[in-house]
């Protein structure tokens, strides 16, 4: 075959000369990197030499962006291929006999990416990218494959979808990172779900469905389109035929891969053996047929372990009985979990297969008033071996999710050598590589999830976190720690700093548009712990002091409210509506060092000027182990239990109860566990006015058909109770719990 010659020229971005080598940075970490001492200066002159049949054309697309008209000077070769073609024919036996993998050398006689296939090739080509990005590269060569066969996003969240712009840039970014899979599965969109899972889509989202699949293809990432039908399937043919309609509509579309989710739901669709039959029928009759199909993807309702064995033979039915070509999908030990070698061994030997991980981390969908954009660590080094694929569900901020799904990129290529903090790190520089340092700092106090029902919380402020203790803990005793003080007065300034360059800053608008109430939230935190550390060295006895102290205590108390008004103002989603930033180490610090500091001056002077931040006047008990740290927040006049997404397994004599700091007059209540005629059934609600003799409360159904009013109004309370008075478990949904006072 002839080789074709075309010329590249000066790349813009190569202009930059620096004297020195750089040390090279390569994501993800590759599996074989070898460099000798020897170096080349990358003259930004290349020629591609490739087959001329060979097609590849997204491939030769990257490096077009390299293209100039320059014609005559030297250039270097640029041997581009896939195993068995003639350019890369003398690297054949250097390319790792896996799927997907690469070859790259570069030397003075010029550049080899040769792929194993044509992804592997696609991927070399996105290594070489990223090195010509240097002025001067080592001579080196690299041997690189993923640990996973697949690697990526679950689109799989509650809350609003992300935008179609959004979901282009998502597939981009996938591509550039190495990852090959994107499942659509957006718990909120209708077409996915009950009720309208049965119908096409509307034209608009038809198109843009196909335009997703079309990028996918050009970034080879597996577009799977999900569907979630459990909630009101029947198990008739009527139904089935429903569904390999739907298949075949989004087949025309494009899509080549597809999934069945059966998480959170209740009632028929949750029998094993009816998934199952259900999905061996769609492998046989629909993707065997098709010949073109990727392998069927599938979660079971039973997605976790803390929810298996209840009836137990769940998870072995579909080991047992789903086609081996099928993946199972696993969240780990619990809801939200990282996964270890005891993890698999658990799930491995049930499903008779290697789990399909569905990692719910950066997910925000039951903790919505935070961002989660700390490191993705947590997962095991070591199991490359037990897992099948692991893909992250994401926060539904596309762009504030990059920063773990960079990390998560980084571990599925290369388990053994991700390094959580260093892959968080390049990761914020390739976000905004201009103001990094600003993104960082937001970052590393915007990580933690806060108190939530699923007991997953994310380190927080590391770096200051000592500084914090000292300051704290020192001033309990009436002395100020002065290097502890010094450095957390550094951190407000420099909160405060990175909060406006980031709010004005040009670079990456997307990002600054999805983290924008916090960066106003963040900038704020930071006034008021430096107008608090301010606070604490007024001397009260000096001549001005007092007249210092309260001008100082009335700005605090401003800052205070202008948050709580952020909060009450910015993302007001009916579940965990606000905006919480800094809120496991800054604030709690911040707040307690007021307190001290106010309660003091009050002592001193006979004053009474108020301390306390963040009061509570609520408080929330259960036995039953989905809802016991179920957060309980004051709401208006009133308060509310956030609710849940998944399904509650309430045992007989569960109970919810909600008491009173002292009793309080009720206006109303409501409250929804999506199904009315079993809560009237097997459930009570009472309240108890002086906490000892509880009486019943009579509840009916209002507006939407499983929204329940217990007759309330005008009650004296000290606190109320939710029983499952019924002899078996039930399993219900926990959407609202609502009451208000008179
Ligand atoms: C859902 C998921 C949700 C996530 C976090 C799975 C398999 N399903 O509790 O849609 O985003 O947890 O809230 C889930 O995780 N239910």
């Amino acid at each position: 075959m002839k080789s074709r010659k075309i010329l590249l020229g000066v790349c813009a971005c190569l202009a930059l000369n620096s004297l020195y080598a750089q040390k090279i940075h390569l994501q993800p970490v590759p599996q074989q990197y070898t460099e000798t001492k020897d170096s080349l200066r990358l003259s930004g002159l290349y020629r591609l030499e490739a087959d001329d049949a060979s097609g590849y054309h997204h491939v030769k697309s990257l490096l077009k962006a390299c293209l100039s008209d320059k014609e005559g000077a030297e250039t270097l070769p640029i041997y581009i291929g896939v195993k068995g073609d003639k350019s890369v024919r003398k690297f054949a036996k250097r390319i790792p006999d896996r799927a997907e993998a690469y070859y790259l050398n570069v030397d003075k006689k010029g550049i080899v990416v040769a792929g194993h296939d044509e992804r592997g090739l696609f991927y070399g080509v996105q290594t070489l990218l990223q090195l010509l990005k240097y002025d001067k590269v080592p001579v080196l060569e690299i041997k690189d494959y993923p640990d996973l066969p697949y690697r990526g996003v679950v689109e799989g969240f509650y809350g609003v979808p992300w935008s179609h712009e959004a979901r282009l840039s998502q597939i981009a970014f996938y591509g550039k990172n190495k990852m090959n899979v994107y499942l659509y599965g957006p718990k909120d969109d209708p077409y996915h779900s009950t009720p309208n899972w049965r119908k096409p889509y509307p034209e608009k989202e038809a198109a843009q469905l196909k335009e997703l699949v079309e990028k996918a293809k050009e970034n080879e990432v597996i577009f799977y389109w999900a569907i979630h039908p459990g909630q009101d399937i029947q198990w008739n043919d009527a139904d089935r035929n429903a569904l390999v309609d739907k298949f075949e509509k989004m087949y025309q579309l494009g899509v080549r891969a597809f999934a069945v989710f059966f998480d959170d739901i209740s009632g028929i669709g949750t029998d094993a053996n009816r998934q199952a039959e259900l999905l061996n029928y769609l492998d046989d009759h629909f993707v065997k047929v098709k010949g073109d199909v990727a392998p069927l993807v599938m979660c079971p309702t039973e997605y976790n372990k803390s929810w298996s064995r209840v009836e137990g033979g769940y998870l072995s039915t579909l080991g047992k009985k789903l086609n081996r070509g099928i993946e199972i999908m696993w969240t780990g030990d619990r809801v939200i979990a990282c996964i270890d070698q005891q993890s698999l061994d658990f799930i491995n030997p049930l499903i008779q297969r290697k789990a399909y991980i569905w990692w719910n981390f950066p997910v925000s969908d039951y903790v919505r008033d935070h961002l989660l954009m700390g490191s993705a660590y947590g997962n095991s080094n070591e199991i490359k071996d037990g897992m099948g694929g692991f893909v992250s569900n994401p926060m539904e901020h596309p762009e504030a999710s990059k920063i773990s799904l960079y990390g998560v990129a980084d571990y599925a290529w290369n388990l053994e050598k991700f390094d959580s903090e260093v892959s968080w790190k390049n990761a914020i520089k390739d976000l905004m590589p201009s103001h990094s340092n600003e993104l960082e700092v937001f970052a590393s106090h915007n990580s933690d999830l806060g108190k939530n029902g699923h007991g997953f919380r994310r380190e927080e402020s590391v770096a200051v976190q000592p500084a914090l203790n000292a300051l704290l803990s020192g001033y309990q005793q009436h002395t100020i720690d002065e290097e502890a003080y010094v450095k957390v007065l550094s951190e407000c300034n420099r909160i405060v700093r990175s909060a406006d360059i980031l709010l004005s800053s040009a670079e990456n608008r997307e990002l600054i548009e999805d983290i924008r109430p916090w960066l106003i939230q963040f900038k704020l935190l930071g006034e008021y712990g430096r107008e608090v550390l301010r606070l604490l060295r007024i001397d009260v006895k000096a001549a001005d002091g007092q007249q210092l102290y309260l001008e100082t205590y009335e700005h605090i108390r401003a800052l205070a409210m202008q948050m709580s008004e952020v909060d009450a103002t910015y993302n007001q989603n009916p579940y965990q509506p606000g905006v919480k930033t800094g809120s496991k180490c800054l604030l709690p610090t911040f707040n307690a060092l007021f307190e001290q500091s106010v309660l003091g001056y009050n002592a001193l002077f006979a004053a009474s000027l108020k301390a306390e931040a963040g009061y509570t006047p609520y408080q929330l008990k259960s036995n039953v182990r989905q809802l016991e740290i179920q957060p309980i927040r004051q709401k208006g006049k009133g308060g509310e239990v956030s609710p849940s997404n998944e399904v509650i397994i309430w045992q007989a004599g569960g109970e919810l109860v909600v008491s009173m700091d002292h009793k309080r007059t009720l206006k109303e209540l409501v409250f929804d566990l999506g199904d009315s005629q079993v809560v009237e059934k097997c459930f009570k609600l009472s309240v108890t006015e002086d906490g000892e003799v509880w009486q019943d409360v009579a509840f009916r159904k209002v507006g939407g058909r499983t929204v329940l009013l217990a007759e309330v109004e005008g009650k004296k309370v000290k606190a109320i109770r939710l029983k499952n008075t019924s002899s078996s478990v039930q399993k219900v949904f926990f959407k609202l719990f609502r009451f208000t006072e008179e």
